[in-house]
Parts: C-alpha cells; structure tokens; sequence
C-alpha cells in the first residue's frame, strides 16, 4: 500500500495534526476467490479498513435505507426526539454514548435485531413499515456482504473452519448495531469540526457507506491521520475490535475518526456486526503458535461492550483484555 504525499495546511480547527493521502485497497468480490482472501487478509493486517466493490447488496435496497434515513434528518428537532434519547438506542444529537463524549452529528442508532425494528419504527417515521422494511432489506443484505467477507477472512487465514467469525454473527441471538449519523452542514465558513471523535469499533466488523461527502480518516499509526474519499459505489470496510482479539492480533481494529465539513453535509450508515451477548470470544487455535502464543484472554461479548460502555470513546479497552 502507497502512502501519497503529506497535506497540512487547511482551514482547520482541528489541530494541524500530519495528515497524509492514501488510497484503500479497493477490493472487487467477484474477482478470484483465493486471490480476493489474500488482498483482504493483507489489508486488515496493514491497514484494518478497505473497501468493496461488486459486494452484491442491490443498489435499490440502498437507495431506499438512504431515502428513508434522508427523510427522518429532514424533520424538525422535535419530531425526531420523539425518538430520542439514545440510550444507547434512538435519536442522539451531539452526545455520544454515556460519559460525556460530544460532536457535530446527529444520529439514530439501532438494534438489528427485527422485533426491535418493528417497535422503533414507529417513532422515526410517519410510515413505520416501510421504514421497517428498508432498514430489514438493507441489515439482511449488508449482514450477507459481512459474512461473505468474514468467510474469505478465515480462508485467507487458513482457519479449518471458514464460518468460525461469521457464525457469531449469523447466530439469532447476534447483538449487531445499525447506526445513521447525519454530519450537518452550518455556515460556509469553510471549516472543520470533529463530527465523531477518535475511536476504535468495538465489534467485529464494520460496513459502512456515505454519501458523496468526505469526512472519514483513519489513524494506523500515532497521530497520522488518513482521509479516505468518499465513495458512494463501494462499502468500506473495518476490523472492529473482537476481531483483532479473534485473529490473535494479527488484524488490526484501526482507530478513526469523522470530521464534519461546514459547508456540505454528510450522512454515513454503518452496520456493526457483533455475536450474541454469552458468545464466548477466543481465537481458533491455528491463529496461536509457538512464535505467536495467545495474546488476548477469552472473553464473552458482554463482558466487552459493558466495558466499552463504562469507557469513553478514544480510551484502549483492548488492552485491558491482554493476558498477564
Ligand atoms: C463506537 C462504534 C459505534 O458507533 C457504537 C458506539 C457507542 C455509542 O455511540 O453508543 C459507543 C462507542 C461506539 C464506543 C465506546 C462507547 C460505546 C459510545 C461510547 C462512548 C454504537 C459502538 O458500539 O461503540
């Protein structure tokens, strides 16, 4: 992978951290199985995110999830607190999670879980079910993309059994987020404000898509920070934090951040792939050698989003999970 050139000067409120241009592999899923493994494989170790193009999630089921989602931002502030407030599900405005976090987006975020879409529905639309049978078609269509992905991850990573990570997100029980944040636009003024701040995912996988507006950056190394251009035809994707723990540390779940451009608003829709709440979390025992002994202690996805919630956004909950 090519780094590109080093960019600092902007009118940029966030500090003049180093920013540098980079392309993501972009990855085609109809191309060679084995070949299509290697490519991913590669870019989760180096990079943690990529992105996917021929990922098989129709165009339509897309564009209906993005219209109903335009829709709800489009209503005045009191009828979407009417879904509110997140806690951690439903409408949110500037607040992220419990222990103070803020920033220039609002957002709905949900359960994927259908009994859960069903009785949300009906204080985010004045149509519940189409709502319900947007958000239904878009989550079965992107949660079939991240276990094809998962898949080719375990086959790549020549795991004995291929379905080992899609599994825990296949199960019925599997606690998987849809999330819709909505970066608005404010003044032309031709700045830069932290939409959502420095993070790390902690599931297993991410899929997300936005509009055609910038703001994503990914941070692999210390203070570097990476834009990734938008780009509306493919998915991106990212290693969340189980996954770096179910690979052995051998992935990597990449810190990043969104930034909120002051003349151009910008909507993402991420799906997070989780287990169920009692999955035990524990790398397949090829990824555990000699050279390379077990990293992480074995965990149940409970016990790691209670710790995620207790913590605030930017802080490593990971390493609190690394053997003695
Ligand atoms: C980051 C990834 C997802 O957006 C999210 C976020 C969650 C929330 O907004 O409720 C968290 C954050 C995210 C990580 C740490 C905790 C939990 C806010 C927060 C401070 C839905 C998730 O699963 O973890």
């Amino acid at each position: 992978m090519q780094l590109i050139a080093m960019v600092v000067a902007s009118p940029n409120p966030v500090r003049n951290e180093k920013i540098l241009a980079i392309d993501l592999p972009m990855i085609d899923l109809s191309a060679d199985r084995s070949e299509v493994g290697k490519l991913i494989v590669r870019a989760c170790e180096e990079y943690g995110f990529f992105k996917v193009i021929n990922h098989g999630v129709p165009e339509g089921v897309i564009a209906e999830m993005e219209q109903e989602s335009v829709n709800f931002f489009e209503k005045p502030l009191a009828e979407k607190q009417r879904a509110g407030p997140a806690n951690p599900f439903g409408y949110g405005c500037k607040n992220i999670g419990f222990n103070g976090d803020m920033g220039e987006v609002e957002f709905l975020l949900l359960h994927t879980n259908p009994l859960s879409i069903a009785q949300r529905s009906k204080s985010i639309s004045n149509d519940p079910s189409k709502f319900g049978s947007a958000m239904n078609n878009y989550i079965r269509a992107v949660r079939e993309l991240a276990c094809e992905i998962l898949d080719l991850m375990a086959e790549g990573l020549w795991v004995r059994d291929p379905s080992y990570f899609s599994k825990m997100i296949r199960d019925v029980e599997n606690d998987s987020f849809f999330r819709i944040n909505h970066y608005p636009s404010c003044c032309n003024n031709n700045t830069t404000r932290v939409g959502f701040g420095e993070h790390s995912d902690p599931q297993i996988l991410t899929i997300l898509r936005s509009n055609d507006v910038g703001g994503l950056q990914i941070s692999p190394d210390h203070g570097v920070w990476i834009p990734v251009a938008p780009d509306p035809a493919a998915f991106c994707v990212n290693v969340g934090d189980v996954l770096q723990a179910m690979t052995n540390g051998r992935f990597v779940s990449v810190r990043h951040r969104a930034l909120s451009d002051s003349s151009q608003s910008r909507m993402s829709m991420a799906y997070f792939g989780a287990p169920a709440l009692q999955a035990r979390v524990s790398a397949p025992p090829e990824m555990v050698t000699t050279n390379r002994p077990s990293l992480y202690r074995p965990f149940t996805w409970a016990e790691y989003k209670a710790t995620a919630y207790s913590l605030s956004l930017g802080d490593n909950r990971l390493d609190l999970f690394i053997n003695c």
